[in-house]
């Protein structure tokens, strides 16, 4: 697939300013500073469509994106050590809110290929498992390692994760990767069509019994 358009649509601060939509809804998670809005602007091939930093905790909102046949949605970072506690607890309410309150089609969660996933990468995959929400771990920054080193780091990622090397997508924000994130997104828009038709069939046939 490709990307035909993407622009900015709205951030939301808090539960009540969320947004439903009639398309999928795909997200990016992952540590402060990990790469989740230069994971945007590479899809989006724009440079400045979600705002980067060097600054950690920059993204403080849910930013979303309209791509056409989806919304990709920015997520705050999580685990910036140099946030109030205080901070740190509302960031996280107001991500678990997000989860609860959003049909989500997919989730991008991402890592950076250099490190290993921290406990918060690990809490953040733990609760998509425990509530069923389908994600795809996604390493960033590839381009900051050899051929050999990042072969080595997405062995020792996956076995942390508990998931085969092939189940995850390295990606840079040079463009390496995106082919295979724009396969999998077009699955994802796939499936959320097609379980719309299902449920559509479904109502079709509770109709007729009336
Ligand atoms: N070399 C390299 N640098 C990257 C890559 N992705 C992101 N960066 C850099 O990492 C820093 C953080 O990137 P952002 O995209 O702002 O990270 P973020 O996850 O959105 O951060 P928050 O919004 O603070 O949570 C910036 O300086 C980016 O230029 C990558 O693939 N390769
Ligand atoms: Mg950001």
């Amino acid at each position: 697939m490709q990307i035909k358009m993407a622009t900015f649509i709205k951030s939301a601060a808090e539960p009540k300013q969320f947004l439903q939509f009639d398309k999928p809804v795909i997200c990016c998670t992952g540590r402060s500073n990990v790469g989740k809005s230069s994971f945007i602007n590479m899809l989006a091939n724009q440079k400045k469509l979600a705002k980067t930093s060097n600054t950690p905790g920059r993204t403080r909102l849910v930013n979303y994106f309209d791509f056409g046949e989806f919304i990709l949605a920015d997520l705050p970072g999580y685990g910036y050590a140099s946030v109030s506690k205080q901070e740190k607890v509302k960031w996280g309410k107001t991500l678990e809110r997000f989860f609860e309150l959003t049909e989500i089609s997919h989730v991008f969660a991402l890592v950076d290929v250099r490190h290993k996933p921290t406990q918060d990468d690990k809490d953040m995959i733990k609760y998509l498992y425990a509530n069923i929400i389908p994600f795809t771990v996604t390493t960033t920054k590839a381009d900051k390692l050899s051929r050999a080193q990042l072969n080595k780091q997405l062995k020792e990622i996956s076995q942390e994760l508990s998931l085969g090397v092939g189940d995850i997508i390295s990606t840079s924000y040079k463009g390496y990767g995106k082919d295979k994130v724009l396969e999998k997104i077009e699955k994802v828009i796939e499936n959320f069509y097609n379980s719309q038709a299902d449920s559509d069939l479904d109502d079709d046939v509770g109709e007729g019994e009336e």
